[in-house]
């Protein structure tokens, strides 16, 4: 019989358990976020505050890409590359807290770890996504109300230094957590912010967060190629269904012409949800062909990434991503179809017509200027 994926035991009981553990393994999800590194070094550094062993008792440890800004926001705290280092070995990993997520296949690079004997009965989670594998660990923490997992692993760093709240943190502590709270909610704008959330923001404040460093160190870190690629994007934006679609192409030649790599689009069609009255945004990219489609090569197709504004109206992209083959979120999601860039636009603008004249149209619409 599966468990159930819900809270067993209180943060406090998890602070006890791990304050009795010479080692700590610390792990989070792959391609760790801003609230995966952030509860990890945090927890990484209340553990190792607490304890009065000499030498590193916790340490975090990460199955990559992690993101340019990991070395300064862990600043000498202690972690590991899986991709560099290998897995924690059998001595390194007494007791396992798993951060900001619960689900295997988010943990797969940790898999042969994950596979060892006893494992569940050596591993915690703290976490606040709706879903997870609660076989994975004998003791689970799940808020799913929480907006950032470093909410309640806030309440843990305190439990664990053994402080009467969050406000008494060292500053150290303090700023991950607030980066996970900052990164999780898109910098306190999305619906997820509660009364809650902004108070245990000023409560780390007050603990000395250092909140304009983290914005400067997290979120201004963009490339000139990136912006060049994004102003090619919005050059040749289209807008369909009375503005409320937004479709940006971008082909091979506008990458070398921008000097950018793959992968540079991330973020785009966010920055197309701000024009007013648009409630999706497609950005469309040309992927070459690998080898020859015949000998098993995969023929040239068109990334589609969609987004859609939250709130009312709002349009389902995943439904939208899915008649092709893809899937996400209500609000963000993606898909890959063969043929040529025109060919394709057509069809998605096909497929995205229904689902708009359902939604209705945006309360702030043709503010900008769109001809009707
Ligand atoms: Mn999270």
């Amino acid at each position: 019989m599966s468990e159930a994926w819900s809270t067993n035991v209180s943060i406090a009981e998890i602070g006890d358990w791990l304050r009795g553990k010479p080692r700590v393994a610390v792990l989070t999800h792959g391609k760790p976020d801003g609230d995966a590194i952030g509860s990890t070094a945090a927890v990484v550094r209340a553990i190792n505050h607490a304890s009065h062993a000499p030498g590193h008792a916790a340490r975090a440890w990460y199955v990559g890409p992690v993101p340019g800004w990991v070395k300064s926001i862990a600043n000498g705290t202690a972690y590991r590359v899986v991709e560099d280092n290998g897995l924690p070995q059998k001595h390194e990993a007494e007791a396992v807290l798993i951060c900001d997520t619960g689900s295997r296949a988010q943990l797969e690079g940790y898999a042969d770890l994950l596979k060892t004997e006893g494992f569940a009965q050596r591993a915690a989670i703290v976490d606040h996504h709706l879903q997870g594998d609660a076989e994975l660990a004998e003791r689970r923490h799940v808020d799913s109300s929480a907006a950032a997992a470093c909410e309640p692993v806030a309440e843990l760093c305190a439990h664990i230094m053994g402080l009467a709240g969050v406000r008494e943190l060292p500053k150290d502590v303090a700023t991950p957590l607030y980066l996970g709270l900052a990164t999780d909610t898109g910098w306190f704008k999305h619906s997820n912010v509660r009364p809650r959330t902004l108070r245990l923001a000023a409560d780390l404040l007050e603990a000395g967060a250092d909140h304009a460093w983290l914005y400067r160190v997290v979120e201004q870190r963009d490339r000139v190629s990136r912006l060049r690629l994004l102003g090619r994007a919005f050059e040749k934006m289209t807008l369909h269904c009375d503005g409320r679609v937004a479709v940006l192409p971008l082909s091979i030649a506008d990458y070398h012409a921008a000097r950018a790599g793959p992968g540079e689009t991330g973020g785009f069609a966010d920055q197309v949800l701000n024009v007013a009255g648009v409630l999706v945004a497609v950005v469309l990219t040309e992927v070459e062909a690998k080898g020859d489609p015949a000998q098993g090569g995969e023929p040239a197709r068109v990334k589609l990434s969609f987004r859609s504004k939250s709130g009312r109206p709002a349009v389902d992209v995943n439904a939208v991503a899915q008649t092709f083959g893809g899937g996400g979120h209500a609000q963000a999601a993606g898909a890959r179809l063969e043929g040529a860039m025109d060919e394709v636009i057509a069809r998605v603008v096909a497929a995205l017509t229904p689902a708009v004249e359902e939604a209705g149209a945006g309360e702030d619409l043709n503010e900008n200027g769109v001809e009707s």
